[in-house]
């Protein structure tokens, strides 16, 4: 018999030494980026005109063609397209290319209607996979990292979007998946991993679960969090950060250009995600005018994919309202401000609009009220009434918890200019989520 062989028989490969090495497009200067831009946008063009019939039936009717793109400017000459357009294209009519091609169905909740599929190549998933990684790489997850992952599996592209993207950077995943708090709790404290990824709303149910486990979340073996799917603000960093004694940092994505990992966000200079341009193309837009906006001012983002294979995105109206900024710590591509919300999530209150975010912000200001609130929207007497429902901290009195409620009355009519009412409730009452949290209850047409 010939003595078995102990080392590998096969090649593995090995990333270079210098990790910049590894992906060099994320450090492209800003003109080779426009330049690719240029380039991909120009294949994406004739891709879908050539292989989707909605993007040819759209294009002939607004009487554009691919070819008339001669320079990146170009791209406004072709219109937007929204959910609807992929609606009307349920479940996957607009693929470009055949199902056998195809290599993962994903879809989105179906919150605001139907659900939207999206799907991918091999090509994709490598080209998602190697941008959660950068993202991963760029909020401070070291390959080696163990990292646990309490993104849903599933339809949503977070759980297997990060999943992969991990594999990738060469990190041990706990593929945990969300909800089953205690479980999550036990995994942490025996698995001991270094980064964990959720939404930011649920991190903060973990770290209430740890206290009641008799932990506190400091003496965790966490220490960077990737956390993103919803929007989230300065103050819920510095809440996490002081709670888990880690670095927090932003991850964005869309499942109808890709999931997680569009724009991650750097740790050395926490500024906002820096959107991955060698891959999407992001412009804003005034949402009701629809023109584009320089840099700068703040508007709707909207995204053209510059390499999908399977399923071509051009010029999608995300209704994720934000500021593009120039890039910092990775210069040839652009930042974002932190998401503020999605137009449909924007309460109108006689007039006045408000998101949420800006509910938090405040909120945070104020020693004695903790991040756990909803925003009930009502009609009582045939006028739109706001009530602001919002747990004490443990640690406050009844009565500071009342005079702080009050201080927050008063800051919101300052600052954001609508009343409201303020309901202070008793710590651990109100729902938590695993996933992205519903913070807006509107009960008028009830
Ligand atoms: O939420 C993808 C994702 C998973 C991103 C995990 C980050 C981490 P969808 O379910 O299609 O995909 O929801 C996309 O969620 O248009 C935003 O409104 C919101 N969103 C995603 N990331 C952020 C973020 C995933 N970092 C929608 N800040 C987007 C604010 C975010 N909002």
């Amino acid at each position: 018999m010939t003595p078995l062989n102990l080392s590998h028989p096969w090649a593995v490969p090995t990333p270079p030494e210098d990790p910049s090495m590894w992906d060099p497009e994320e450090h492209y200067s800003r003109q080779q980026i426009q330049d690719l831009q240029y380039e991909r946008l120009r294949w994406t063009l004739h891709h879908a005109y050539n292989n989707v019939p909605a993007y040819r039936q759209l294009y002939d009717d607004h009487g554009v063609h691919p070819n008339d793109f001669t320079s990146l400017n170009d791209i406004t000459l072709f219109p937007y397209i929204d959910k609807a357009f992929l609606r009307a294209s349920y479940p996957l009519k607009a693929l470009a290319v055949p199902m056998k091609d195809i290599r993962r169905i994903h879809a989105s909740s179906g919150t605001t209607g139907q659900p939207t599929v999206v799907a991918y190549t091999a090509n994709d998933l490598k080209m998602w996979a190697s941008l959660v990684a950068r993202s991963f790489r760029a909020s401070g997850v070291q390959p080696g990292h163990v990292i646990h992952n309490a993104y849903g599996y599933g339809l949503f592209t977070g759980g297997l979007g990060a999943h992969n993207g991990a594999e990738w950077l060469g990190c041990p995943i706990i593929p945990m998946s969300g909800g089953q708090t205690e479980k999550q709790i036990r995994m942490i404290t025996d698995l001991k991993p270094d980064v964990i990824l959720c939404t930011p709303t649920y991190l903060l149910a973990l770290a209430d679960g740890f206290v009641k486990a008799g932990i506190d979340p400091k003496d965790t073996s966490l220490k960077y969090g990737v956390l993103g799917a919803e929007p989230w603000t300065e103050g819920m960093r510095e809440e996490i950060e002081s709670l888990f004694d880690m670095k927090a940092c932003d991850i964005y994505g869309l499942s109808e250009l890709l999931g997680p990992g569009m724009g991650g966000e750097a740790v050395e200079t926490q500024d906002g995600c820096h959107l991955w341009e060698d891959h999407f193309y992001p412009e804003i837009i005034d949402p009701i005018s629809t023109e584009v906006l320089p840099d700068g001012q703040s508007g709707e983002l909207v995204f053209s994919s510059l390499t999908r294979e399977a399923l071509p995105i051009l010029r999608f109206r995300t209704h994720d309202l934000t500021t593009l900024r120039p890039g910092t710590a990775r210069a040839g591509h652009r930042r974002m401000d932190r998401i503020l919300g999605r137009s449909d999530d924007m309460i109108i209150l006689r007039g006045v609009n408000l998101f949420p975010s800006q509910i938090e912000e405040l909120a945070l200001e104020i020693d004695a009220l903790s991040p756990h609130f909803l925003l009930e929207i009502t009609r009582p007497n045939r006028m739109d009434e706001l009530t602001i429902k919002i747990e004490r901290r443990a640690t406050a009195s009844l009565a500071e918890a009342e005079a702080g409620g009050q201080v927050l009355r008063a800051r919101i009519k300052d600052r954001i200019g609508c009343s409201c009412n303020i309901d202070v409730v008793e710590p651990d009452t109100l729902a938590r989520s695993s996933g992205k949290l519903r913070r807006i209850y509107d009960l008028r047409a009830l």
